[in-house]
């Protein structure tokens, strides 16, 4: 069964979507199997106080319901879409296909393969049809991403980005004395 909503699953108990909010960034994934690489997006977006919606839209296993995903996406006030997913990863560029919003994709990695095939399958996009790619397993940058978008437009975004910034090189900073 899919963790269509974060909050009412065991698997997700550690991340909640504020439900208040209208969702700016669509998280999919194409199996519920994908959640705890696909948590870190979901987690970054929290901590940025930037509403999301998640739900598991199988391109290959749900159809019907991914291109009705990908089209209504943009009429129900999404900016933005993360989608992940593994192996023969085509969710995310299908998503692209139907909707003019701009899509993050998150190669998955499973057992076999580390993720390489995630990644190809969802990077080699062919031109007019563009997927953002992120690193194997790089949630937490699809979400900055999806904020970084968002935050075109919004000055409260463009400032906790800032603070962002400066809080990771300070880790940095504290870092290297540690190591001194
Ligand atoms: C992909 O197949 C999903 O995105 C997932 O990464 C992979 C395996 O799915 P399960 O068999 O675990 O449901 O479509």
């Amino acid at each position: 069964p899919a963790p269509a909503n974060p909050e009412t699953t065991d698997a997700v108990t550690d991340v909640s979507v504020a439900p208040a909010a209208t969702p700016l960034v669509g998280v999919v994934m194409g199996s519920d199997s994908d959640w705890n690489v696909m948590s870190d997006a979901v987690q970054v977006l929290r901590d940025f106080g930037v509403a999301c919606e998640v739900d598991v839209v199988s391109a290959h296993r749900t159809p019907q319901k991914m291109i009705d995903y990908g089209a209504s996406a943009r009429e129900r006030g999404l900016k933005v879409i993360i989608a992940g997913a593994g192996g023969a990863a085509h969710l995310p560029g299908m998503l692209a296909a139907v909707t003019t919003l701009p899509v993050v994709g998150v190669p998955v990695p499973l057992s076999r393969l580390d993720g390489l095939d995630s990644l190809l399958s969802i990077v080699q996009m062919p031109a007019g049809v563009p997927v953002a790619t992120v690193s194997i397993g790089g949630a937490k940058n699809a979400g900055l991403i999806a904020i970084k978008v968002l935050a075109t437009a919004d000055d409260s975004l463009r400032i906790k980005l800032d603070e962002y910034a400066l809080e990771l090189a300070a880790q940095v900073e504290q870092k290297s004395r540690d190591l001194r």
